[in-house]
């Protein structure tokens, strides 16, 4: 039997060694995490999410997160795996993570495009899309942040196979977002804030992307990203802009954020973590580290203000 070997959380780990760590850290821990499986990928990868709190005996708001819709952005990923190793790490001793995981749940999905995740590590490292086929196209896959049934297809998406951003034959056509939609939908009066981990451009994005139309949730979403932003930025300075995402980056019907939050829920998040270009999708290993530190920062952030409301 081979020596079994710490996780590594400062390197892009493989989705081989993602799904142990997975199982392992899930069945160490139980006291405060638990694992359910949400549906298969495309090509039957399992899609689990971890749930990470304190059991209780009554039922507890949650937050939701996931990692990796794009295949190429590692730094997504990681980020979800530092924030369960953080919060099981910091659980007792770190009164504001003791306190979040006392009265909230948070749901974290740390590959959400398993398929295109495995696929940039064996084969084509810029590769975004889900890995779904379709007879009379030869291309393959669908943007699964195009894929959401929010103004979906209208702007800022392609209706060609072949574009990066193709949207998809039509909403929820890619089982990893339908599974997503799904376990979302089901969970809807318990889930009280989506977040989802992207990179790059050091954005703190939030409805809507299909639409310059403002949220009419818009001056109590930007206060709580301005106060994100700047926790994130007293670690080691670094700049993030926020706002809606039309305005903010560009215009993108079907996006995940802009779903949630017209699904009703309120605090629905879109980060573009590091950096602004210089390394881009290809961010070194050696960012990983300060890049969850400062994340984690943002992230707790608005945990404890939608704990709060
Ligand atoms: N950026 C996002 C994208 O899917 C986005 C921006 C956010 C679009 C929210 C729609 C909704 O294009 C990256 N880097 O993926
Ligand atoms: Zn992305």
């Amino acid at each position: 039997k081979p020596t079994p070997r710490a996780h590594s959380y400062t390197k892009y780990n493989s989705w081989d060694k993602i799904q142990s760590w997975i199982a392992s850290i899930s069945s160490s821990n139980s006291a405060l995490i638990s694992k359910q499986v949400i549906g298969n990928t495309y090509e039957g990868r399992p899609m689990t999410v971890l749930k990470l709190g304190k059991r209780s005996s009554s039922t507890k708001p949650a937050i939701f997160m996931d990692c990796g819709i794009h295949a190429r952005e590692w730094i997504s990923p990681a980020f979800c795996q530092w924030f369960v190793k953080e919060a099981l790490s910091t659980y007792g001793r770190d009164s504001q993570m003791t306190s979040l995981l006392n009265q909230m749940d948070v749901f974290v999905l740390p590959v959400f495009n398993i398929d295109g995740y495995d696929f940039t590590h064996k084969s084509n490292r810029m590769w975004r899309k889900t890995r779904s086929r379709k007879s009379g196209s030869s291309c393959i896959g669908a943007d699964p942040n195009r894929n959401f049934n929010a103004g979906w297809c209208t702007l800022g998406a392609s209706s060609n196979p072949c574009s990066d951003t193709f949207c998809g034959y039509s909403p929820e056509s890619e089982i990893e977002v339908k599974n997503v939609a799904n376990f979302i939908r089901r969970n809807k009066s318990i889930i009280k804030a989506y977040i989802t981990i992207h990179s790059y451009s050091q954005l703190l994005l939030f409805p809507y992307s299909y639409t310059y139309d403002l949220a009419a949730d818009h001056s109590e979403l930007l206060k709580v990203a301005q106060g994100a932003s700047a926790a994130l930025r007293s670690l080691y300075g670094t700049r993030y802009t926020s706002g809606p995402g039309a305005a903010t980056i560009y215009p993108a019907a079907g996006g995940s954020d802009d779903w949630a939050y017209d699904l009703g829920v309120k605090y629905s998040y879109t980060f573009e973590l590091r950096d602004t270009g210089r390394y881009g999708f290809l961010l070194p290993e050696s960012q990983i580290k300060p890049t969850c530190e400062e994340t984690m920062l943002a992230v707790k952030y608005i945990a404890a203000y939608v704990q709060k409301n």
